[in-house]
């Protein structure tokens, strides 16, 4: 029998339509969803239509049955609730990994029927995984901009636990779907492939992902645009990204057409049969929507399509008519581009200027952020952040390493404050600590994809191959300091060879994109009145010209303000060579910088004399 792969390399896929619509055509009641089982739970459990799955396995199977009938090439399971976080609304989180693994079974009985019957036609089960009721990223609570009712850890638990039901039951594949916080997909796109990995079953059970555009705006409900989505999770060896529910399929047209063009992976759009009318009801027939489905897989959008809410196996059946009539979306290879995002994504192309890091916002490079931080005042201290933007910072990047403070905490309150502020989060963030626990708290409250500073060789390869890994399953790029179990690097040579041997390990070993490793050859300050240091700007220039070369796709990275440290309170000075110092590396290769953004001067208006001296 055909596989997955297989078949999706063939043909535009059908995934099946709605679920809740036609269990209420069922008009069960609260003995119903009970069953014997639950007949003394001590609350109400109408509604609850995942719990079905075990009490009138019955009826999922025939509303499976029938999408199958209609043409279905996938059938998802009825598990979107079934996290023990959802659950926890009727009291059966403890359920969590039995729904699962029942609905899969119910699921799988229904397709290996089908198989049976047409084995030619191969079909499959999709475990599906919902949102959640509740956002990583943002605050249920408009007085507390900083407050979560959810972390990342909680999620990735139940996540874990839903998955391991899923698979257990029999999925073929996996579906995270309906995402509107992009964050609670990362957690759930870590567990899942965690799960997968235990199982050894990564190559088998591929993974698709959905979000959800929730109005015109064009961006999910966390605030993404389409890119900044796709970037965030283009780390989690997707099989298929795609989107579905909130818009009817013509309102989604542009974001399909958007993924459609940067996804290097199949596109799926399942939509909902129009947007919801006055009665909460759907108005789109299955011959409206299949011309909207068929405007979509002739212009070459998409790989798989079905429906969301108020779609019917009639929809289904009219959309396998014209998945049939078009050849599936080819795949397109983009170039290797180093992709970021906040809200918004950040690429750098050959075409892109020098990229500027915002600084300010590190207790220990800016007096007033650290007593801001230091006294609590983390509103105030969001305008630091603000300036830096406004000042052109195109990333910012974000320290709490002071021995006076609880590093982790304040990193997390930070960025959760961050995250509420549009003009702020729009950027990617840098999380900036010499301790990895920090680090590993700022990446779980990042749901765009954001940079690690730093790691390096310093405590050895094995140190380094672990936080290397944990970095790319939490979906960031990387600086690697050129730093190794010897010490900090400051010839042009160890510079350049520890750069070297931390990118062999990262690509060979760990399996990073290159354009994902951002080197630091390490600026250190000059003219201290050591005679030693004297070179040091020079080297790191040096270095820079040629780890590009060798290295192309990688990028290289710097702390500008390092270089003037020994002229501390002389603006003037410190301006100047900063201005200098950029000229002339950014010539080497340097592709971005942590600086003081908006205080940069520009090279050719340095004073002749004061440029002369820093030359
Ligand atoms: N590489 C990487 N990360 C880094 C550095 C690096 N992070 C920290 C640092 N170096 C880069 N950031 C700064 C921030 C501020 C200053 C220097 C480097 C600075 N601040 C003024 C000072 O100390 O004189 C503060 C003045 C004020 O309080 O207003 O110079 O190299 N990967």
């Amino acid at each position: 029998m055909q596989t997955l792969k297989e078949a999706i390399q063939k043909r535009i896929l059908v995934l099946d339509g709605a679920m809740g619509s036609l269990i209420q055509a069922y008009k069960l009641q609260e003995a119903d969803f009970r069953g014997k089982r639950f007949k003394d739970h001590p609350c109400d459990v109408k509604g609850n239509n995942d719990l079905l799955c075990i009490t009138r396995p019955d009826i999922i199977e025939e509303i499976h049955d029938q999408y199958l009938e209609a043409g279905a090439d996938i059938i998802e399971t009825n598990t979107f609730n079934s996290t023990s976080i959802s659950q926890a609304d009727y009291e059966m989180e403890s359920l969590a990994y039995e729904l699962n693994l029942e609905a899969a079974k119910v699921a799988r009985r229904s397709v290996d029927k089908f198989n049976a019957k047409t084995p030619d036609k191969p079909r499959f089960v999709a475990g599906a995984i919902g949102p959640t009721n509740r956002t990583a990223s943002l605050s249920p609570d408009v007085n507390r901009p900083g407050f979560r009712a959810i972390t990342f850890d909680e999620l990735y638990e139940a996540y874990y636990q839903q998955t391991e039901g899923l698979v257990d039951g029999g999925s073929d594949i996996i579906l995270i779907e309906t995402i509107f916080d992009t964050l609670n997909a990362k957690a759930a796109l870590m567990a899942v492939n965690h799960v997968l990995e235990k199982k050894n079953k990564q190559d088998e059970i591929p993974i698709m992902i959905s979000g959800t555009i929730t109005d015109a705006s064009g961006r999910t409900l966390s605030g993404q645009t389409v890119e900044a989505f796709y970037n965030s999770l283009s780390h989690g060896n997707l099989f298929s990204i795609g989107l579905n529910c909130a818009l009817g399929a013509k309102e989604m047209r542009p974001y399909i057409q958007e993924l459609s063009r940067i996804a290097e992976c199949y596109v799926s759009c399942y939509p909902n049969a129009g947007l919801p009318n006055a009665f909460g009801g759907y108005d789109e027939t299955p011959e409206m929507m299949a011309s909207d489905i068929a405007d979509f897989t002739s212009s070459g959008f998409a790989n798989i399509v079905g429906g969301c809410c108020g779609t019917t196996p009639d929809h289904i059946r009219h959309f396998a008519e014209v998945a049939k009539q078009y050849p599936p979306r080819q795949i397109p290879s983009l170039p290797n581009y180093t992709r970021l995002s906040g809200l918004e994504p950040l690429t750098l192309t050959p075409d892109t200027n020098f990229v500027n890091v915002g600084e300010r916002t590190n207790v220990t490079g800016s007096r007033k952020f650290a007593r801001l931080i230091k006294e609590g005042q983390f509103e105030e201290a969001l305008s630091v952040a603000r300036q830096q933007v406004e000042g052109g910072a195109q990333i910012i990047d974000i320290n709490m390493d002071e021995a006076m403070l609880d590093s982790e905490e304040s990193m997390k309150h930070f960025i959760n404050l961050v995250a509420s502020e549009p003009d702020i989060a729009k950027l990617p963030i840098m999380v900036d600590s010499s301790k990895w626990t920090v680090i590993e708290t700022g990446l779980k409250c990042l749901q765009g994809k954001g940079i690690v500073n730093s790691i390096s060789l310093k405590e050895g390869e094995e140190q380094f191959i672990a936080q290397a890994k944990k970095v790319k399953n939490y979906g960031a790029a990387v600086i690697v300091m050129a730093f190794d179990e010897q010490g900090q690097a400051d010839s042009v040579e160890r510079k350049v060879e520890i750069c070297q041997r931390s990118y062999d390990i990262l690509t060979k070993e760990v399996g990073f994109r290159p354009q994902d490793i951002i080197f630091d050859p390490n600026i250190f300050a000059v003219a201290t009145g050591i005679e030693e240091h004297n070179p040091y700007a020079v080297n790191f220039i040096e270095a820079t010209r040629k780890i590009k070369e060798k290295m192309p796709l990688a990028k290289v990275s710097g702390g500008v303000s390092n270089v003037s440290f020994s002229f501390r309170g002389n603006n003037v000075v410190r301006e100047a060579m900063h201005a200098v110092f950029l000229y002339h590396a950014i010539e080497a290769g340097m592709d971005m910088g942590i600086v003081n953004a908006g205080m940069m001067e520009i090279y050719d208006e340095v004073k002749p004399d004061l440029r002369e001296k820093v030359e």
